[in-house]
């Protein structure tokens, strides 16, 4: 079989009462674009930390991907937040945020307790800064659908090295910022921009 040009690109259903999730609205923009040597493949995943996990999975065997990203919103942020880590926790039910009970999960049962993001951040980051796109290392993609999503990726992708797996959370776009008006937020268009440079960074390393 020849080998895939695939960079999969996902993105997430609206959810938390959102109309659109500029996550989705981004990677599907990107969709079928050339990156360097490589192919977007833009998939959109549901919100939910079992659902997200099986999507991918699914996704990362029928596309073999070379490289993957994922995106999400995090409302609320100030800035692009290039994730540094996943852990292997999930809160399905939302009961930290909601009761201030955990009750975590294994995103995937007797699999190792974190992962680091496979991609150069210190590249991207610089690349975001030369465009004066307001961005930053995260240390936290949370415990809900995103960080499963890239705790899965890692672990699906782990005896593929060469294959550079990350995730990226987004603001606010501006339209649901009107929605959220003490919330900071970021245009959809900058927001695009800022993740055709991470494409372009983390497919010219591949
Ligand atoms: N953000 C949520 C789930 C889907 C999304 O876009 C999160 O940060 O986990």
């Amino acid at each position: 079989m020849a080998p895939s040009r695939i960079f999969l690109l996902t993105g997430f259903a609206p959810f938390g009462g959102e109309r659109t999730n500029p996550s989705w609205q981004i990677a599907r923009e990107l969709d079928g674009e050339e990156i360097g040597a490589l192919q977007i493949k833009s998939v959109r995943i549901p919100v939910g930390c079992a659902k997200a996990v099986r999507r991918i999975n699914a996704a990362i065997v029928r596309y073999r991907p070379r490289a993957m990203l994922g995106l999400g919103e995090a409302g609320g942020r100030t800035a692009i937040s290039l994730e540094q880590l996943a852990i292997n926790l999930a809160d399905e039910r939302g009961g930290l945020k909601e009761k201030g009970d955990p009750g975590l999960r294994p995103v995937i049962a007797g699999a190792p307790d974190a992962y680091f993001a496979r991609l150069d951040l210190q590249r991207i980051l610089a690349g975001l800064d030369e465009e004066r796109i307001p961005a930053t290392i995260s240390l936290s993609a949370g415990a809900y659908a995103c960080n499963a999503l890239m705790y899965a990726s890692l672990h699906l992708l782990r005896r593929r090295a060469r294959v550079p797996v990350g995730f990226i959370h987004l603001p606010y776009e501006e339209r649901q910022a009107l929605r959220h008006r003490s919330l900071p937020s970021m245009s959809l268009a900058t927001m695009e921009q800022a993740v055709r440079i991470a494409t372009i960074t983390i497919a010219s390393a591949v």
